[in-house]
This record gives C-alpha cells, structure tokens and sequence, in this order.
C-alpha cells in the first residue's frame, strides 16, 4: 500500500451551528468558522470535515437536507462558503464535505413530488410499503424512536425512514438516484472541495422483501437488514468510476456494525471504493445489545483489544479513521478516562493514543480543550431530535425523570454540540447574544484564550502531537504490536518502520502503575518524545495516574 496525503493528514470536523457565531444570532455560521481558520492553521491541520451546511429544516441539524446545493441561509451564501473554501485552501488546508445521501429531507423538492402520487417520477425516488395504518411493514425500529415507517392515507402506503420520518430513505436501487447523487457529488468537486465523509455510506442497500426481525417483541433495530446490504459494493464502485475516481479527493464512509474484514471490502486497495471508514466497535464497548441507550459498564481490556485488531488487522490492506469523538458521541473524557480530577491529563492520554496509532486522526471541535460532557436538568434545554424523542418515548413507557437524564447525560449527543469554547466571557466568545443551545458551564474554567496563555495546556499538546506525527513516518506508517494485551491498567504498544521505533505508554486509571520496557527496545538509546506530565522525573519510573509516555528509538538493535 502506498503513501497518500489522506493518509499524512490530521482532520479537524467542524459542526457548524456551535462553532462560531458572527452576526449576533447565536448560531455559528460560515462566517464565523472564515475567523477561526488561523486557529486551525495553528493546531496543524490539514483537513476540514465540515458538518451538513445545505438547505434544511433542520429537524437533523442539517443532516435532513432540502437542495443539496443551497448554503442554508442561517450559515450564510454560496459567496461566503467559497470564500471559506478559498481560505482554506490558501492556507494549505483542504475540505470535505458531509455527503448525506442514504436519505433526504420529507421538505425536498423530490419527496414532495413522491408523495403526490403513486405515479409521479419521483415517488420511486424512495422506498414504499403498501399498507393499513393498523399492520406496519414490518418491526424496524427507527434510530430515533418508533417505527422506521410512517404511513401516508392518501397513498395509502408507507415509506422507510431509518432516522427520524423527516429523513426518508432515498431507494437507491432506482438508478435515477444514483446519477442524482453523481451529480451533486459533480457540483462540490467542481467546485474545488477535496473530497467527503460519506453518512452513513452503509445503508445504502436494504435487503429485498424487507424482513421482520424473528424471535422478537415489539421494534427492533434490524441492523442486518439494511447495513452491509446486497448492492452496497456495486453503488460504491459506481459512485467511484464514475464520479470519485476522476478527482484526486478524500472519502471517509460513517459505517456502523462493520468488521475489520467487511472493512477490507470498502477500502482494500484495488476494491476502488473508498480510502477509510469510521468503524464503531470500540464505540459500543458500554452498551448492551439494544441499542445505545442500554447502559453497561466498559472494560477497559476488550476496548483495547478492540483498537489493537483494527490496527493489526488493516495493516497493509486498508487504513483507519482513529477518533474517540464526533458530534453523535458524547465527550470522550469521562467516557474512557477521567473528567475530573486528572481531566487535562486525560485529554492528552486521549489523544496521544489516537494520534500515535496507524491510521488519520480525526479532532472534533473542542476535544482539542479537553471540552466535557453537560448536564442540562430539564430537557427543554436539549436540542437533538433523537433526544428529544427518546425522552418522549421512554416518558410513555413510564420510565422515570432522572433513569432517562441517566442515559442523556452518558450517551446524549448534545454532550457534544454545546458552543464551542472560545474564552471565559459571556456566551464563551462564540457568540454576543444567548446561543441556540445553552453553553456548557464549564467554559469560564476550559476555553481557548485560557489555554493559549497556558504552555502546559491541552491545546498547546495537540499542537505537539500533531508536529511529531508530521516530523516522524513511524506515527503514520509503522506496524503496530500491543505489548501487554491483557493488562487490566496499561495500554503499552510499539510501532517500527525501517530501523524506527516508537513506543506508547499509556495509564488509563486514576492510579500509579508499573513502568513497563519492551525487551528490544533500550533505554540508554531510546528518547522522551512526549509525555503528559512534567519532564522532572526518571523516565522509566513509574506512571503517574493517566499519564502517557512516548518513547522514539532509531536503529534498533531488532
Ligand atoms: O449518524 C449515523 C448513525 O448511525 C447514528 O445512528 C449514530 O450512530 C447515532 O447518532 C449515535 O447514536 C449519522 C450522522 O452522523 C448523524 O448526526 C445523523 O443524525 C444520522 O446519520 C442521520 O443522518
Ligand atoms: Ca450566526
């Protein structure tokens, strides 16, 4: 497998709406992120994955979009997202957009026109059941709540929605749908865009005749149903002859529930589909078979064993999106370390193991501040539909006040898409006036303008992390070796590449631990590339509570 730049890049995703306001209505807009790019120049990135800014109503927070080729207004116009572009690129930075095609929003001109009659041209431009309001199709649940079906009287029919019924699933078995989303991809890469994460690239197929899911009560999640689905690889081969492979872009496709060996399928070199994926094992290390919302304590050992095999396993026939965190996951921190006493450490344990393994680092806003998860008492200040929803559920179900806000503020995923944290004035200097959702209180202590001032900060030591990445090849491209695989504190891992070693110590409990030295690996030649803590004590001493360590050794002895 060769070298790419996709592979070199570090990426910063960006979700509009909370990352920086510029005309005083509380919403960040394109604007707003143009005033923010020396920022990111200064982090180091090179790539911009911009959340949805089309059209929408915003049911989805854009990802239900009504013209694939409008700016929405609230962001701004088509002048300002070239200019956003144009500053990007001159800065030597490059975009992707979201590409979020497995459905539409019910407002776009095509579900409008589907939904007037049985025979107009676009009705097969989505997936229909004939039906009675009293027999669904079948026991899909929704990824919002519900039935993935909403029936239509005047149709007489119902159609598949997998998110929320605003979000209908386009049917990509109609070619038509597929030259239309060849077009829309046509329009951003003329433009000059470098490429795209591909929603939910995953449920593009669904499987024929629409099965229930057997054995079970009530709705269920029929995952193997429509992800992984027959035709998938035949759309993405398509999608890249024709469209992809003319450009010298980027794709990364959001697949849940996919295996390191369905993994190889969309990205193996020679299958010409797409360069990565964001796979999910390692995200549902705490929850229980249902979905999310079921709640189990996670175990540190499988997690790791979790990473290791992605790492392992896609070496020399695929690459890895390495990330903890987007805009649907809550904040990492209290996730997988400590957000609390040892929260600054945690975020640079974090992020040391996500930026020294193989793979291209993915940064989400504020996680570069060590930003937290919120805890809103009352619901009326959460604005995800898919939260909203499943209070509205569970409430019907009896369940209770606090057992819900349990689950929200664990899994919810406004944990993540409070403002971003520009500084200790009012409204965090995202915006002058009260933003669309509340700011996390914790910005007068965790912003921006405190930890520029503060060399020990998180942000100054992703600055590091991401200039080591660029000055050592190993970090990028060297195989990986979990060294202690079923120690229960430790994550310790080597990387080699051509006579280069680099060793990775990680402590994630709130608790000292052991040193550990890799047998071919030697102390008196090795260095300290980084580490968490104060350089003031023996390097191979013991570890401090979360701490990481970063060792570097030329010509080993191996
Ligand atoms: O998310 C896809 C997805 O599978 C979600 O169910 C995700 O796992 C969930 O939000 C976590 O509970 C993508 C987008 O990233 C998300 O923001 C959208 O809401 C969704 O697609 C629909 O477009
Ligand atoms: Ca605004």
């Amino acid at each position: 497998m060769g070298k790419n730049w996709w592979k070199e890049s570090v990426v910063y995703q960006i979700y509009p709406r909370s990352f920086q306001d510029s005309n005083h209505d509380g919403i960040g807009d394109l604007a707003g992120i143009l005033t923010r790019l020396d920022y990111l120049k200064k982090l180091g990135i090179d790539v911009v994955w911009l959340c949805p800014v089309y059209d929408s109503p915003n049911v989805d927070n854009g990802y239900d979009i009504r013209d694939y080729k409008e700016i929405l207004d609230t962001f701004g116009t088509m002048e300002d997202f070239d200019r956003l572009l144009e500053g990007l690129h001159s800065r030597g930075m490059k975009l992707l957009m979201d590409l979020v095609v497995n459905h539409t929003s019910d407002q776009h001109e095509w579900f409008q026109q589907a939904l007037q009659s049985r025979d107009n041209p676009y009705h097969d431009y989505y997936i229909w059941q004939d039906g009675t309001t009293d027999k669904l199709p079948n026991n899909w649940e929704s990824h919002f709540s519900g039935s993935a079906w909403e029936y239509v009287p005047h149709l007489g029919q119902y159609y598949l929605h997998i998110f929320a019924k605003q979000q209908p699933d386009l049917n990509w078995k109609n070619p038509k749908v597929r030259e239309a989303v060849k077009d829309i991809c046509r329009f951003w890469l003329g433009k000059g865009v470098d490429g795209f994460r591909m929603d939910t690239m995953n449920f593009y197929s669904k499987v024929d005749g629409f099965p229930s899911v057997e054995g079970v009560e009530g709705l269920v999640r029929a995952h193997r149903f429509y992800q992984n689905g027959p035709h998938i690889h035949e759309y993405l081969k398509e999608l890249h002859r024709d469209v992809l492979s003319l450009y010298n872009g980027m794709t990364v496709g959001e697949t849940p529930n996919v295996t390191p060996e369905i993994a190889k399928l969309y990205t193996g070199d020679g299958r010409d589909e797409v360069n990565m994926l964001f796979q999910f094992e390692h995200m549902s290390v705490d929850s229980g078979p249902k979905d999310k919302w079921d709640l189990i304590p996670w175990d540190f050992v499988k997690f790791k064993k979790i990473m290791s095999k992605w790492q392992t396993s896609l070496h020399g026939c695929g690459w890895n999106s390495l990330y903890l965190s987007n805009h649907d996951q809550p904040r990492p921190l209290g996730r997988f370390a400590d957000d609390s006493v040892y929260r600054v450490e945690s975020a640079k344990l974090l992020g040391t193991m996500t930026h020294t393994m193989e793979g291209t680092p993915y940064i989400y806003q504020g996680e570069e501040l060590g930003m937290v998860n919120v805890r809103f008492s009352d619901i009326s200040n959460y604005r995800d539909v898919q939260t909203l929803n499943l209070y509205a559920d569970l409430s019907a179900k009896g369940v209770s006040h606090r057992e819900i806000m349990r689950k929200v503020y664990t899994k919810g995923r406004d944990n993540a898409r409070t403002p971003m944290q520009w500084s200790g004035e009012r409204y965090g200097g995202f915006s002058d006036t009260e933003p669309w959702i509340e700011l996390n209180p914790s910005y007068l202590e965790i912003n921006a303008a405190q930890q520029e001032e503060d060399p020990n900060s998180v942000l100054h030591y992703y600055r590091k992390l991401i200039r080591l990445r660029r000055q050592y090849p190993v970090m990028v491209y060297g195989d990986f070796v979990d060294c202690l695989p079923e120690d229960p504190a430790r994550y310790a891992y080597r990387r080699t590449l051509e006579g280069e070693k680099l060793f990775v110590l990680l402590n994630f409990k709130d608790r000292p631990a052991d040193f550990y030295q890799p047998e071919d690996m030697d102390p008196s030649r090795w260095q300290l590339l980084l580490s968490n803590y104060p350089a003031d004590s023996d390097p191979c001493g013991p570890l401090r509570p979360c701490e990481a360590r970063v060792f570097y050794q030329k010509e080993a002895s191996l």
